[in-house]
């Protein structure tokens, strides 16, 4: 199948490029290298050395991989040009990578905050409104995330794949039930512009029958993949510094390189996780089994287990021996919560999940390792913070 990689340059994105062209689709990957730029503007590299999108096409090609191309396009600013490549490629679908994704960079200051509103709510607007104009009937699968639950007020209630079963009293005494989105809860300006981009797709779904699969993400921790081990010049981006680096990724780096690991607050915070071998597989498994014309937006919980960041700290200094020390929170977010998640949607279609395996931590601190002189330790610390109260804390904690 034609397939448009949205973003196929970025940490998800280009593994599962990657995966698509090996399992026979045909892959244009578009991407206006903004998390290049960022890197630049931040002062900070990625701690594996990463070739350019055009180098990393040649070398796909030399590995035996079928080949992709490459067009530079930015999905939030290009509308036309963006309508005109619907056009000329006539995909079957697109998936969507492409959005600032760090919750820290995107609470930096109003600068940020409004570069991730616009980037992201302008890219997916135009992309829905794009394929409404070229009048093509194309799957749009989009990397959404977890964080539209949010993690605070569930009390132990299993969050469902989207949609809520709710019960609604009338004033006659009578009660009817209806499914609705569930209700988001976002933490960030980055998580909010998610929130956003699921109504739109709601929107869009209703009003022009667009069909879309919304992947509620899990943070995804490792680096490469099968794949992209077969030639250095593949290797996929590690991010480790405090606005882009995540957390399980973050402390097997810090603990590659002797820094005591960063738990927020008292690291009672539940998150849900995904190795990015099985982040690949879902994509694969989710465009291969679109919605059909007329269904509503299909919402599949792309995560494989829940850990509590502080335990998560642990398993990685029994792993390695690492310190841990406990930070000032620079995040507004709950002390501590629970997050129970269903996540059958994937299952059923055959994912096998990775979980949290030694083998593959330890995988994860030896790339590190190799990597470690060129990690800059002072861009380690998290230092964008929520409010002018966190960055109190922070500044009495410093
Ligand atoms: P990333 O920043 O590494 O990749 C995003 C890519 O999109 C980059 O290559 C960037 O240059 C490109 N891009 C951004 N704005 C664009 C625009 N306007 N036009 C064209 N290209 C643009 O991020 P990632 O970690 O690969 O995340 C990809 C998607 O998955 C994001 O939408 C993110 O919200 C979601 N997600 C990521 C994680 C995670 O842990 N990394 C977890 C859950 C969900
Ligand atoms: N944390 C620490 N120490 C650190 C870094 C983070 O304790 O050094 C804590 C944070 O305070 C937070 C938790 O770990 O409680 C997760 O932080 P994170 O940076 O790993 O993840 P998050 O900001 O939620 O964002 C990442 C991706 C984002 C994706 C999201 C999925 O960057 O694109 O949407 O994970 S989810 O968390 O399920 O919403």
């Amino acid at each position: 199948m034609k397939v448009l990689v949205l973003g196929g340059d970025g940490f998800c994105g280009w593994p599962c490029a990657v995966n698509l062209a090996d399992a026979g689709h045909d892959v244009v990957i578009v991407d206006n290298l903004s998390r290049r730029k960022i890197d630049i503007d931040l002062e900070v590299e990625s701690l594996t050395p990463i070739t350019t999108i055009n180098e990393r096409l040649r070398a796909w090609e030399q590995v035996g991989g079928k080949a992709m191309r490459f067009v530079h396009l930015d999905i939030a600013h290009e509308y036309d040009r963006l309508l005109s490549l619907l056009r000329s490629e006539r995909p079957e679908a697109v998936v969507h990578f492409a959005e600032q994704r760090a919750a820290p960079y995107s609470m930096k200051s109003s600068a940020t905050k409004r570069y991730t509103v616009d980037n992201n709510v302008n890219g997916t607007h135009n992309l829905l409104a794009a394929i409404v104009e070229s009048g093509l009937d194309v799957h749009i699968v989009h990397l959404g995330t977890m964080g539209v639950y949010g993690y605070g007020s569930h009390r132990g209630a299993t969050i469902p794949e989207g949609y809520l079963t709710v019960e609604v009293p009338q004033a006659d005494g009578s009660r009817f039930t209806e499914k609705i989105l569930h209700p988001t809860d976002p933490g960030s300006v980055y998580h909010m512009t998610k929130t956003l981009d699921q109504l739109l797709f709601f929107y869009y779904n209703k009003n022009d029958s667009i069909r879309v699969t919304d992947l509620h993400q899990g943070i995804v921790w490792g680096t490469n993949t099968a794949l992209t081990d077969k030639d250095p010049r593949l290797t996929n981006r590690f991010d480790y510094d405090g606005d882009y680096g995540t957390v399980l990724n973050r402390f097997l780096m810090q603990a590659a390189i002797g820094y005591p690991l960063t738990v927020h607050g008292t690291g009672g915070q539940t998150r849900a996780f995904i190795h990015i071998r099985d982040s690949v597989r879902c994509v694969q498994l989710a465009l291969e089994h679109p919605p059909t014309c007329g269904e509503k937006v299909k919402i599949f919980n792309q995560m494989t287990e829940s850990h509590q960041v502080g335990q998560l700290a642990q398993k990685v200094a029994d792993l390695t021996g690492a310190e841990i020390r406990f930070q000032a929170n620079p995040r507004k977010e709950a002390i501590e919560n629970d997050l129970i998640v269903d996540n059958r949607c994937f299952i059923e279609l055959g994912l096998q999940p990775t979980t949290l395996d030694d083998g593959l931590l330890a995988e994860v601190v030896s790339v590190a390792r190799r990597w470690a002189d060129r990690c800059d330790r002072s861009r380690i610390p998290c230092l964008s913070a929520w409010t002018t109260r966190q960055a109190e804390a922070l500044r009495t904690h410093a």
